[in-house]
């Protein structure tokens, strides 16, 4: 509603969002909000892409380049995929007809380590950004901006575009002010200088986004909830790999490897990752602290049980339940939440510091330890590498985790080979699996190889690996990383020839 702005020249800007679409014309790049399905533009996206759907209908070429903080909500990605309206997408994507469409090679699509988005636009290597369309929780007298569930790219798409179109969203909890951390210390090399962040909970910027308001050229006014997709409960194979983890964190514990309050947790999107935050409110460790990218469900889990001191993320992915208890309750969140440009919260310098716990999902690892995260098969797309690989690198731990199997037992989640690799075995510290978990600190690819087969891999594989690993080991060029490269994609041919990795 109009109290959400506060300024009058930005209020006289208000409009509908088919008049904030016509001012973007074909073969514009569009910088959105919007992180793991949060925060992102709900109106001007729909009616672009009606607007895109018109002129094709009435024969004309109309495609727009869409860059975002990472995945949106099917009003956006999946609106303007379907209007066949995006020829190119940066930097994350998990949305169905997307996905669909890349894989089918009509779209192109480039993902990137996402705390190196910002740095990459400013340093101009993808050229200019023409339009910024950014969901804001309210807008302030003096124009600058009250940000909404995410903040992302914001920051950077309001810098560097040529217009902007705020979207100012009243279905978004207005005790998010106060919450962010906007830190605008950056420079580019060679002035770059340390960023002062020592600790997860410390503030170093601005709870605002500055706004310039006279590139501001439409304000569309929403009350549409953000996409919050439910979790699933987790499963038997969900607790199994959870309870292996917590095993390990006491263990390293024990050995005086980890304070008993562990270190900064960095938790990686998707089921299994929740069913670890879950294992947490159960666990024995107090006093945790968060330094990740996004903030499920067990994150409000663990601040509301009084074990997470403090979180700092870039955006919330919450179920629909979550969000509603979170916009519910806000004043007890909001002093335990910090949410931070995306080129802060994944900062390859911030995580070394401060020793995060990296706690990422995974397609495929190979006996070696090298993980895939992004492609299946080796060419179809699922997601993109998100922040798994600015936390995989750069962790105190660097802990993967997957069901031993996908497809009901088709695939094995442990190959010869990664038929793609993301996470190289030097990045990869841990390997969890509801069979076990491989501790694969300080060993050789062969010593690598023996523990993460007899722990991780799936009973009804292992043998398989066991024969193929024993016969790389006589047969191998080089017996550093024995391989035998004719049959090491083989188990994906046969899937893809036979629909199962199971010898006939
Ligand atoms: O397919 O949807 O058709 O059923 O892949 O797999 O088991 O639901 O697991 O949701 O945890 O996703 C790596 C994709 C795992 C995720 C990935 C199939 C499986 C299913 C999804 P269906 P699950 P998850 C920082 C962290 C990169 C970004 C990242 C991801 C679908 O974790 O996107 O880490 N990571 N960000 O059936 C063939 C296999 C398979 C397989 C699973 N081996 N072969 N298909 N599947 N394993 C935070 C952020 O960046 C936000």
């Amino acid at each position: 509603s109009s109290d959400r702005i506060a300024s009058d020249a930005l209020r006289a800007k208000i409009t509908t969002g088919e008049e904030a679409a016509a001012l973007i014309p074909s073969g514009a790049t569009i910088g959105m909000s919007g992180f793991t399905g949060s925060g992102y533009p709900k109106v001007v996206p729909r009616a672009l892409a009606h607007r895109i759907e018109a002129e094709h209908a009435a024969g004309n070429p109309f495609k727009v380049k869409v860059w975002t903080g990472a995945s949106t909500g099917p009003e956006l990605d999946g609106a303007l995929a379907k209007a066949d309206g995006i020829e190119f997408r940066f930097p994350y994507n998990s949305d169905p007809i997307v996905r669909e469409k890349v894989n089918r090679g009509e779209m192109d699509y480039f993902d990137m380590h996402l705390s190196q988005v910002a740095p990459m636009v400013w340093e101009g290597f993808l050229g200019p950004l023409d339009t910024a369309v950014i969901e804001v929780a309210g807008i302030r007298e003096d124009g600058s901006l009250i940000p909404s569930s995410s903040v992302g790219n914001n920051k950077t798409w309001i810098d560097c575009a040529r217009q902007i179109i705020l979207e100012v969203n009243s279905w978004q909890s207005p005790h998010l002010e106060g919450m962010h951390d906007i830190y605008y210390g950056t420079a580019l090399p060679p002035n770059r200088v340390p960023i002062p962040l020592i600790r997860a909970d410390d503030r170093i910027g601005e709870p605002y986004l500055r706004c310039d308001p006279d590139k501001v050229v439409a304000v569309v006014k929403t009350e549409a909830p953000d996409r919050n997709a439910p979790f699933a409960p987790p499963d038997q194979t969900a607790r199994a790999i959870a309870g292996h983890l917590m095993e390990f964190f006491r263990h390293e514990v024990a050995r005086g490897r980890l304070p008993q309050s562990l270190l900064p947790l960095q938790s990686g999107v998707g089921n299994i990752a929740n069913a670890v935050l879950a294992g947490l409110v159960d666990g024995p460790f107090e006093n945790l602290s968060a330094f990740t990218e996004v903030l499920q469900d067990g994150m409000l889990d663990l601040i509301s049980s009084g074990r997470l001191r403090v979180a700092s993320a870039t955006a919330f992915s919450l179920s629909p339940d979550a969000a509603a208890q979170l916009n519910a309750d806000m004043a007890r969140y909001r002093d335990k939440i910090i949410l931070r440009p995306q080129e802060m919260s994944n900062h390859p310098e911030l995580i070394r510091r401060l020793g995060c716990l990296a706690m990422n999902g995974m397609i495929e690892a190979d006996i070696f330890g090298n993980v895939n995260s992004t492609h299946i098969m080796g060419s179809r797309i699922q997601n993109g590498i998100g922040g798994s690989g600015d936390f995989a690198r750069n962790a105190y731990v660097s802990i993967f985790l997957t069901p031993s199997i996908a497809k009901n037992g088709a695939i094995s989640a442990i190959v010869p080979q990664a038929s793609h690799v993301d996470h190289i075995s030097q990045d990869v510290q841990v390997i969890v699996t509801e069979q076990g978990l491989a501790d694969l600190r300080g060993l050789s690819p062969k010593q690598r190889a023996k523990v993460i087969i007899e722990n991780c891999a799936h009973p009804e594989y292992r043998p398989m690996l066991q024969d193929y690993f024993e016969r790389a080991k006589k047969g191998a060029y080089g017996l550093q990383s024995p391989s035998l490269p004719g049959e090491a994609l083989s188990w994906h041919q046969r899937f893809m020839d036979t629909g199962t990795m199971h010898l006939g």
